[in-house]
């Protein structure tokens, strides 16, 4: 059975008090609210996790996650950050492939390929996101980019590794632009992906992933986003960052 799971993208926001003070407010909130089957996972900047991850530790339904890793295990990479270095901060999800690091970082499929198996390599589950620019929609060729960007930089691994791959569609159109896909444009696109898994990994792998959304989804539209049958929660920008608005997308699923 896939899990529910809704995941906050505070992106590059809050200093270190700002961080554990919100995030602690998140952690009260939702302490009796998560139910079995669904879970919580706040992804801060690189200073927060550690910190996080105590003051997590009575939140079973709460996990912490990284915003990016190097696809190197250690060494002369100044300013890089390795997977075993995020893992021993307690975390143990990392978001992998946002459209805002493939556009501003030049990150490319064959790159995040590697930072998917640094990833896995030290037992930290990868958020993977997937979607096209606004150009690829209009011009119809959206599904060929998902298809590669699903074959290139993951469908290297086995069906066991690709069982701890969360992936998030997140139209590049609807992130940080205030526009959002509309729940059947969501959820044809979700179908899509789930059909690509059981061509590539079989019906049960693609049953068990969980696909988010993601590109400003919000308390207004979580309801309509999530309700469809493809649609296993979301990953959350803007909305992340306060407290009531997180606690009410969370909320959809209770
Ligand atoms: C957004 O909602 O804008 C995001 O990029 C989530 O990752």
């Amino acid at each position: 059975m896939r899990k529910n799971i809704v995941a906050g993208n505070w992106k590059m926001n809050l200093d270190y008090e700002q961080g554990l003070s919100l995030f602690s407010e998140i952690v009260n909130m939702v302490k009796d609210e998560v139910r079995g089957g669904q879970e919580v996972v706040v992804c801060s900047p690189f200073i927060h996790l550690a910190s996080l991850s105590k003051l997590g530790a009575s939140a079973p339904h709460v996990s912490i996650g990284a915003q990016n890793i190097s696809q190197e295990p250690s060494g002369a990479f100044t300013g890089e950050i390795s997977a075993t270095q995020v893992k021993s901060t307690g975390a143990s999800y990392v978001i992998l492939g946002h459209s805002e690091r493939r556009a501003y970082f030049g990150e490319t499929d064959e790159l995040l390929a590697k930072k998917v198996d640094a990833a896995l390599a030290h037992d930290l589950f990868p958020i993977f996101c997937i979607g096209e620019t606004k150009e690829e929609r209009e011009s119809g060729a959206f599904y060929d980019v998902i298809k590669r960007q699903l074959t290139k930089a993951l469908f290297h691994l086995d069906a066991a590794a690709f069982g701890k791959i969360v992936l998030a569609y997140e139209p590049v159109w609807a992130i940080g632009t205030g526009l959002t896909a509309t729940p059947e444009q969501a959820q044809e696109v979700h179908a899509f992906i789930r059909q690509t898994l059981a061509e590539q990994y079989g019906q049960e792998v693609a049953d068990n992933c969980s696909i988010l959304y993601g590109g400003s989804a919000n308390p207004s539209n979580a309801q309509s986003l999530f309700s469809q049958p493809d649609i296993d929660g979301g990953l959350i920008g803007g909305a992340s960052l306060k407290s009531r608005d997180f606690l009410q997308i969370i909320n959809v699923f209770n």
